[in-house]
């Protein structure tokens, strides 16, 4: 919790969640400047440095910031780290191809002051669109790659990462995971330094900073030698440890699949040696060899990719992992996984009939009514769908790229909103592809903040290319998905302080665009037919379908007036309208159609696409 991340308790064990842990490694490092873009499961390190520098600033200062996306985030950190400062961006594991080119330019140039940039890997992508691992990114931008066992590890490793960028000259590379980032664990306090962030003097190093052809061609090898360098230490560090054991096959098990391997050891009564590695990349060769050197073969504990695995086989280990099918290629490990490969491994019986026991499990959530995600009562994003829904039906067909946030969720019956998703900021770049080859008209849509952080260049390029496109914003004022943190058009910053405020419209316009009208997604009416006009305009055309989030509006309404609720009266015929083509989550049906007060937040949009006017505010 909050309060225990910004204890001053040294010595002291608390219960964290594993962000907060990473968050609170990088206030006892001393961090000073920590940016990030949301994405689960990441968020919460900086929703906590958020709050953590308000409650901490008269004891430790330091900067926090959401910037508008990864790469942004990620040169914020890297302009910290230059003028000496120890800088942090923290992201989801995607969010690194948004980031990664100057990732990998960054590599060549080198840590001046600690930098550390955490991505928080989604092995079974349970709120990503992949299952990219991230350890890849090291071994591309020549970086090292450090990960964790347990939440405490995690606040551990994440403090000395800022040393060792300092004493290696290297960018770290902190890879955590759904599974670590959102574990609660029991974690020792440090000390929190006291110190002010002070401004520095710029010293010019052109010679190193200017990545011209030349100058990178001369930091190429220094990279090379500062990545064996970091090699050398790690083939001696704590974090990296060898076990005994009997047998001549062991464990190698890295970041969180060392306590999977522990577990399943337990179970299985097997007490193999185990090499514990946090060091992903570079992998400590002399520290594999000293371990396998009485070892016939052994088996790799890992999530996602063969990454280790690729590395022990080109060393002429023999390995037991995945591209022997020993070990799971798909999705996350967890101790029943793992203890399965390694029962095959050495050629024994699980301690469990697994397999008995996941076809029960199977049959027992079959008896569970299925329960998908599914918009909140009241979302704006509802009623825009529902706008769009009716004006594709009256053409017949249309084309609907979508983008990334909660709004996705419009794929679903009776919306139908989302024929494509790809990645954040791609609705607006398809759009312009299909454009060109498409006979149906194309309605895109795309959040407030998705559109902030990667929807902007692709506009441009419509005004540019003469794409003709309908691109609905969808402006709830928030970044909802990831936690309502805020973003350049709301004007409020992570700091607590008030920023400038970026408006959408004027952006839209100065891209060039021509067509740009605002419309509150609640006026059902206006937003139908302003989407008509949209698509009868010749070129790309933006409507700003802007409404709170129905969970801020609704939460302000309940302090204020408080919400009247709709009711639907003794006028309904059951024509099952409201229902059949708006599925409000506050609708229910149980012989009579009938609106729970508990969940209505009054929006009044069923109201108005109700054909009889059955459904009136409870007061009306
Ligand atoms: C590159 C990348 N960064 C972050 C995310 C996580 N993420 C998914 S959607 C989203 C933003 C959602 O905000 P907005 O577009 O305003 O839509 P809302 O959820 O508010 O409807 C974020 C941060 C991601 N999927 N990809």
């Amino acid at each position: 919790m909050l309060k225990d991340v910004v204890r001053d308790g040294e010595g002291e064990s608390v219960l964290l969640l594993g962000n907060e842990a990473i968050a609170r490694g990088a206030i006892e490092a001393g961090v000073d400047v920590c940016s990030a873009y949301p994405g689960t499961p990441s968020s919460e390190i900086l929703d906590t440095l958020s709050d953590a520098c308000r409650l901490l600033k008269d004891r430790i200062e330091f900067y926090v910031e959401y910037s508008t996306n990864e790469k942004v985030a990620l040169e914020v950190a890297i302009g910290a780290s230059l003028a000496g400062k120890r800088g942090m961006a923290c992201m989801k594991h995607v969010g690194v191809n948004v980031a990664a080119d100057a990732l990998l330019s960054f590599a060549y140039i080198g840590a001046r002051g600690g930098f550390l940039l955490v991505t928080a890997d989604d092995p079974s992508m349970h709120s990503s669109q992949n299952e990219q691992d991230n350890r890849w990114y090291g071994k591309m931008a020549k970086l090292p790659v450090v990960e964790a066992s347990s939440v405490h590890e995690a606040k551990e490793i994440t403090k000395q990462c800022f040393e060792l960028s300092e004493r290696f000259g290297l960018p770290m590379i902190f890879r955590s995971y759904t599974r670590l980032s959102h574990q609660s664990g029991i974690v020792r306090l440090g000390k929190i330094p006291e110190k002010r962030l002070e401004k520095t003097k710029w010293v010019r190093r052109a010679d190193t900073d200017v990545v011209l052809p030349a100058i990178a061609r001369r930091l190429k090898p220094v990279l090379n030698r500062k990545l064996s360098e970091i090699e050398n230490f790690f083939n001696n560090w704590e974090m990296n440890w060898i076990e005994d054991g009997k047998g001549k096959i062991g464990v190698i098990a890295c970041g969180l699949g060392y306590a999977y391997a522990k577990d399943a050891l337990s179970s299985l009564n097997a007490k193999l040696p185990i090499l514990k590695l946090s060091s992903a990349h570079p992998v400590p060769e002399k520290l594999v060899e000293k371990f396998v050197s009485d070892l016939d073969s052994v088996i790799v504990v890992e999530e996602v990719d063969p990454f280790l695995e690729l590395h022990l086989k080109a060393m002429g280990i023999e390995v037991f992992g995945k591209i022997n099918r020993y070990m799971p290629m798909d999705y996350e490990y967890n101790a029943s996984k793992v203890e399965i490969g390694i029962a095959k491994a050495l050629g024994i019986k699980p301690s469990k009939n697994y397999e008995e026991l996941l076809k029960k499990s199977e049959e027992i959530s079959k008896l569970a009514p299925p329960r998908p995600p599914v918009l909140c009562a009241g979302c704006p994003h509802t009623a825009a769908f529902y706008a769009i829904r009716k004006v594709v039906n009256e053409l017949g067909n249309a084309c609907l790229p979508s983008d990334i946030g909660c709004y996705t969720l419009g794929i679903n019956k009776p919306l139908e909103g989302v024929d494509i998703t790809i990645c954040m900021g791609a609705s607006v770049g398809v759009s312009n592809g299909l454009a060109h080859v498409l006979k149906d008209k194309i309605i895109a849509t795309i959040g407030d903040s998705t559109f902030l952080h990667a929807g902007i260049p692709a506009l441009i390029n419509a005004v540019y290319n003469k794409a003709k496109f309908v691109l609905v914003i969808l402006d709830n004022s928030t970044t909802a998905m990831t936690g309502h943190q805020p973003h350049p058009g709301t004007g409020l910053r992570a700091c607590g302080e008030i920023g400038g405020r970026v408006k959408i419209e004027e952006i839209v316009r100065g891209c060039g665009v021509d067509f740009v009208e605002v419309v509150n997604p609640y006026n059902v009416r206006r937003i139908v037919e302003t989407l008509k006009r949209a698509l009868a305009h010749d070129g790309v055309s933006v409507i700003i379908a802007r409404q709170a989030c129905a969970i801020i509006w609704a939460r302000e309404k309940r302090k204020k007036s408080g919400i009247v609720p709709l009711r639907v009266t003794e006028k309904c015929d059951l024509c099952m309208e409201c229902i059949r083509t708006f599925s409000c989550p506050a609708l229910n049906f149980d012989g009579r159609v009938w609106i729970d007060p508990a969940l209505c937040v009054g929006c009044g949009v069923c109201s108005q696409i109700c054909p009889r006017g059955a459904i009136r505010r409870e007061n009306a």
